[in-house]
């Protein structure tokens, strides 16, 4: 297909603004029907720069990502690892900030994912602990997390299961999604690819670079493309991403970039029971098992037992 026709294509998430917008409206509309939107106005009094960030984390510690850059320049019908399978450390905040400063976490693609606030000093900021209730959201099902990273990062195209909020606090992103309908057009891993790596490798990971696809081989993307839609998350937006969106995440500019997420139980049921996407993970889990108990009985016999047992446990 012509690749101007393509980019007419390219849909754009619609913006609300809070004060137009109330808890009934929310669900009734967007959570109910599974419909991104960006949400203005709602977090306002943040901004999370990196000394703000120092000052609040020091030498508290945390699990850094060590993505590589090597692995972009890959087939990722090659990669043996991705999200919270990759290889992972932990860093106190403050040598963090270093690698940022001196750009060793861009050289390297190193990465804060998924790291909660809970026992931080940002843990009760309160238009972070109201924003769920203010939305009508019920039953938060993960801490609230950060994700801080260089300029750059891409957190490659995948879905999640719960419904997600991605609140921008520093810098922005541009987020790529797809509806869950595209599914088998974004060529996930597929399901038994956990039978061989366990949860290090993810079946609800795309196998396709999103902004530039290799159509040969993965000719359906194609059609995937005619469902694309891009945003720009900007400081003190809220995005809602309903579980089984496909969703690619890149922190744009030129220094760190800083957001917090959240997971929320999906509602209305039905929507979380009918979804193929949700029962593909869980069996990807179900193939995961031999080899993640294999590892920690590996584990167990080995001199750095608790160690390997706590990568182990980190990935789940
Ligand atoms: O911000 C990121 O890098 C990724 C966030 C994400 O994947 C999510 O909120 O579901």
């Amino acid at each position: 297909m012509d690749e101007s026709k393509l980019d007419d294509a390219v849909k754009t998430i619609e913006r609300i603004s809070f004060s137009s917008l109330t808890s009934k409206k929310f669900v009734d509309y967007y959570q109910k029907n599974g419909i991104p939107v960006v949400v203005t106005g709602l977090v306002q009094e943040c901004d999370w720069n990196l000394d703000y960030l120092c000052q609040k984390l020091g030498e508290q510690e945390f699990l850094a990502r060590f993505y590589g850059r090597e692995r972009y320049n890959q087939d990722k019908r090659k990669w043996k690892s991705i999200g919270s399978g990759v290889e992972a450390k932990t860093i106190r905040f403050t040598d963090y900030a270093n690698l940022l400063r001196n750009q060793e976490a861009q050289k390297n693609d190193i990465y804060l994912a998924k790291c909660s606030i809970k026992n931080t000093l940002l843990a009760n900021t309160k238009s972070l602990t109201s924003f769920g209730e203010q939305l009508g959201l019920k039953k938060p099902i993960s801490d609230l997390n950060l994700w801080i990273g260089p300029a750059g990062h891409v957190e490659s195209l995948h879905y999640d299961t719960g419904d997600g909020t991605l609140i921008q606090l520093h810098g922005s992103k541009k987020i790529l999604l797809f509806p869950p309908s595209q599914l088998y057009n974004v060529y996930p891993f597929p399901i038994y690819t956990h039978l061989l790596y366990g949860l290090k490798l993810r079946s609800w990971f795309s196998q396709v670079y999103p902004e530039n696809p290799d159509l040969k081989t993965f000719p359906k993307f194609e059609e995937a493309l005619l469902h694309k839609y891009e945003v720009i998350l900007n400081p003190g937006e809220v995005l809602y991403i309903p579980a089984g969106w496909w969703h690619e995440v890149t922190a744009l500019g030129t220094e760190m970039v800083c957001s917090v997420n959240r997971f929320w139980r999906v509602y209305p049921t039905s929507r979380a029971v009918f979804s193929w996407s949700r029962w593909r993970n869980y069996l990807g889990f179900f193939c995961a098992l031999p080899y993640t108990l294999l590892s920690i009985g590996i584990a167990i016999f080995s001199s750095d037992r608790q160690q390997k047992i706590r990568k182990i446990l980190q990935m789940l």
